[in-house]
């Protein structure tokens, strides 16, 4: 009952100063898309790649590059994959314990403002189950960060790691 007449206060103010209404209907707007921002984590950027899965293997393995240009730090949550909805991803690091590897599950990985965290073989990486990759394929990403945003991102699907590379390099140029 209030909300009606306030709406009829407000229908006999536009049609008094349509200039004015404007100006609230664009406050409005602008008040929307500025609330949406604030959902998205626009100020980290994403790169790296997914390796594809060797015959028979379990797993699989995403190595990211993750950038934080923004002016506060952030936390990732976790990583979801939005085109396989039965697979996982979980983020691991690997740890040395008496010469040999382990890996563990993160819970979380903290970004510093203005500092990147790059994954690679060895250390810190993204373990996929449930999903088989081929090289040449993309693999959408969805980075789920502790403040509520969230980044969705596609890497490339590659047949081995730049690092694995055997023998004598290849020099471009
Ligand atoms: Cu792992």
């Amino acid at each position: 009952m209030r909300q009606l007449t306030r709406f009829a206060a407000f229908s006999r103010f536009c049609r008094r100063s349509p200039g004015a209404m404007f100006g609230v209907v664009l406050f409005m707007v602008v008040f929307s898309v500025d609330t949406a921002m604030a959902g998205e984590a626009t100020d980290v950027t994403v790169a790296g790649f997914a390796r594809e899965t060797p015959p028979g293997a379990p797993m699989g393995v995403a190595y990211l590059r993750i950038h934080n240009g923004g002016a506060r730090e952030r936390r990732l949550l976790r990583v979801e994959l939005p085109r396989h909805p039965d697979a996982s991803a979980q983020l691991h690091s690997t740890v040395r314990e008496g010469g040999v590897s382990r890996m563990r599950p993160l819970s979380e990985i903290e970004l510093p403002m203005g500092q990147s965290l790059e994954m690679q073989p060895g250390a810190t990486h993204l373990m996929l189950r449930g999903v088989r990759l081929a090289a040449g394929e993309n693999l959408p990403l969805r980075l789920i960060f502790a403040d509520g945003g969230a980044l969705e991102v596609e890497i490339p699907v590659r047949a081995e790691a730049p690092s694995e590379h055997r023998g004598h390099g290849h020099h471009h140029g």
